[in-house]
């Protein structure tokens, strides 16, 4: 975007506003009192304040902020526009950005992946950027496939409702990954973006980028345990079929808030499907 002409004083009010804690479509809401168009006070708000969380990351050696997938508009409806289906929102949390959604895929959807995924899991692996290579890990106890994009009829339904969901195109997600977690296994916490300090961060990137979102969705709901922690907001997403947890993060950073984790399944079995976002198109 070319950088508008705002008078100093005028960026100096937003950044006051900002500091004081006053949410941005608050400031445009002002701005449009005062008899500026809704779009350019839109504008002015994102530049003044994105290039205020530029100087802060510059300034503090911190990796700076991009745009990420966004599901919901302030203001906007409860229910989510998924296409062909819309979506409640049954919690919203600002930061770390977390947004619980119900009834994302219906029982017959969830009931179609697992039946896919079942004949194709071998335990999971995680990613050792250090070594560049994908190993089992202790962490890490559940089993696991991957879907190519596009791979079927009800994989292409989900990823297309996801993309409208989440406004950010079906072309920059991973293949859908579908995960099992049996009696006592879990996910302990970590971030779902790739460190850009290790070695083998480099090489994931030059396909898509960073990841910038997350959702992971329930395929049933098990019977004790295995909700989806944020330890370090102490908070946790209950397992149930169909719902989902959404949550992105603007630079691969902890200050993102997004560490989170699989909690031990207690009783009964888990599944999950994820689909990462990325910051370019994934091929
Ligand atoms: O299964 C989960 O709840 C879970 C927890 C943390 C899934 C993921 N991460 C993931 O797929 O990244
Ligand atoms: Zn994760």
């Amino acid at each position: 975007m070319a950088t508008l002409d705002l008078a100093a004083p005028l960026r100096q009010w937003i950044i006051e506003q900002a500091q004081a804690g006053r949410e941005p479509m608050d400031v445009v809401d002002a701005m449009v009192v005062e008899g500026w168009p809704q779009e350019k006070a839109v504008d002015a708000v994102q530049e003044v304040l994105q290039a205020l969380l530029v100087e802060h990351a510059r300034a503090n050696g911190l990796p700076e902020p991009t745009v990420v997938p966004e599901p919901m508009e302030r203001g906007g409806p409860h229910l989510l526009d998924g296409g062909d289906r819309r979506v409640p929102v049954l919690a919203n949390l600002k930061h770390p950005r977390v947004v619980v959604l119900g009834s994302v895929l219906s029982d017959e959807e969830c009931d179609g992946l697992v039946a896919l995924a079942r004949q194709h899991l071998s335990r999971s692996e995680t990613f050792m950027l250090d070594e560049g290579v994908s190993k089992v890990h202790e962490g890490r106890t559940s089993e696991g496939m991957f879907f190519t994009r596009g791979e079927n009829e009800l994989v292409r339904r989900i990823e297309a409702r996801l993309a409208t969901l989440c406004a950010w195109p079906l072309e920059y997600g991973e293949g859908l990954q579908v995960l099992r977690y049996g009696p006592g296994a879990q996910y302990k916490p970590h971030f779902d973006y790739f460190d850009p300090a290790k070695p083998g961060t480099a090489g994931i990137l030059a396909n898509g980028g960073q990841r910038v979102a997350s959702v992971v969705m329930y395929l049933n709901t098990p019977e004790a345990g295995g909700g989806t922690t944020f330890p370090d907001v102490r908070f946790e997403v209950a397992p149930i079929k169909g719902n989902a947890v959404f949550f992105s993060y603007d630079r691969p950073h902890e200050m993102t808030g997004t560490r989170h984790g699989g909690a031990p399944v207690l009783a009964g079995e888990k599944w999950v499907a994820t689909k990462w976002m990325r910051l370019g198109e994934f091929v």
